[in-house]
């Protein structure tokens, strides 16, 4: 198992890797129109775990993809992601403050200034795979398809509307899975199978390891943001803790208590290591960061 030390290493220099790449991608501030570049800035380039694009990095890499086919996917997944943080705040979605320990895109700017920044991440993120020379043209028509899809209604945005069809409502286990696997779920899937696609050819049977694994994590993920709503400071979480009970919102700590929540995190990061153990060492980013996932405070 790779150390904390090491594993710490790692997301840093992933982060910074990717972090420098999307200064690049994005338009600069300067370029007309100012406000909305200036905005486009201020949702990317926050404080962001990049759990994402390190799913990609692990992922590609425990496969054995090179360093450099890895960063258009990893920009572009969390372009998207960014993209639906600012939208996922707005007055008509979850109605936030604060993200990311600052306060939100249409806060900073304004209600259409973040639904255009919204937009614009979108594009730009399919137009940065879509344009990558390090990647064939094959490879990038799969992985332009895959993260359409996983974004789409049938993935994320339908997932944000079982959350929001959810509000008030009381659901049973599988329904609150049913909407997580969709609403967060199908990104971080998305993130470990553009990683794979990155890498030579790659067994069906390893790539189906890969995707139990996302979807354990991507669960996890998720409850242990709700129990970090229940149990979280805004100092480290970033955002308001307490939101989701204050909106009459469904989460694991309420239907499975907070111990219960915990122990199912516990089990669903023991379940995604499992689903490695025919991979080398090259997984070891990978196992830890099913590991961290559960451990993170924010
Ligand atoms: C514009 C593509 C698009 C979608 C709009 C609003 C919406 C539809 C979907 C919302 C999806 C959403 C916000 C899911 C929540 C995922 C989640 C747990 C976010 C927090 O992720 P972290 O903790 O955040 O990785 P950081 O700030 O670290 O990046």
């Amino acid at each position: 198992m790779m150390t904390d030390k090491a594993f710490q290493d790692y997301q840093h220099t992933c982060c910074q890797r990717v972090t420098a790449a999307l200064e690049n991608i994005l338009p600069a501030p300067t370029q007309a129109p100012q406000r909305l570049h200036r905005a486009m800035h201020y949702a990317v380039l926050g404080k962001g775990k990049r759990i994402r694009p390190l799913l990609v990095y692990a992922a590609g890499q425990a496969v054995g993809a090179s360093l450099a086919q890895l960063i258009a996917p990893s920009c572009a997944v969390e372009l998207i992601h960014a993209s639906s943080l600012v939208h996922d705040d707005l007055p008509a979605m979850d109605d936030d403050d604060l993200r990311r320990g600052v306060p939100t895109c249409h806060k900073a700017f304004d209600e259409a200034t973040a639904i255009l920044v919204g937009d614009a991440l979108l594009m730009l993120a399919f137009q940065v795979l879509a344009q990558d020379a390090n990647l064939t043209e094959a490879v990038r028509v799969q992985m332009l398809g895959e993260l359409a899809y996983a974004s789409g209604s049938r993935g994320m945005v339908g997932g944000q509307a079982l959350d929001i069809a959810a509000v008030g409502q009381s659901l049973d286990i599988a329904q609150l899975e049913n909407m997580h696997l969709h609403k967060t779920g199908a990104l971080i899937r998305a993130c470990v199978q553009l990683g794979a696609l990155c890498a030579p050819p790659v067994s069906e049977q390893a790539r189906q390891h890969l995707d139990q694994y996302a979807k354990y994590i991507g669960l996890a993920f998720q409850v242990q943001d709700d129990v970090l709503d229940v149990t979280g400071q805004a100092t480290d979480t970033g955002k308001q803790p307490g939101k989701d009970a204050a909106a009459n919102k469904p989460t694991y700590p309420a239907v499975l208590g907070l111990d219960g929540a915990r122990a199912m995190a516990d089990q669903l990061c023991q379940d995604a290591l499992a689903e490695l153990v025919e991979f080398d060492e090259r997984a070891a980013p990978l196992r830890r960061l099913a590991q961290y996932i559960i451990q993170r405070g924010w």
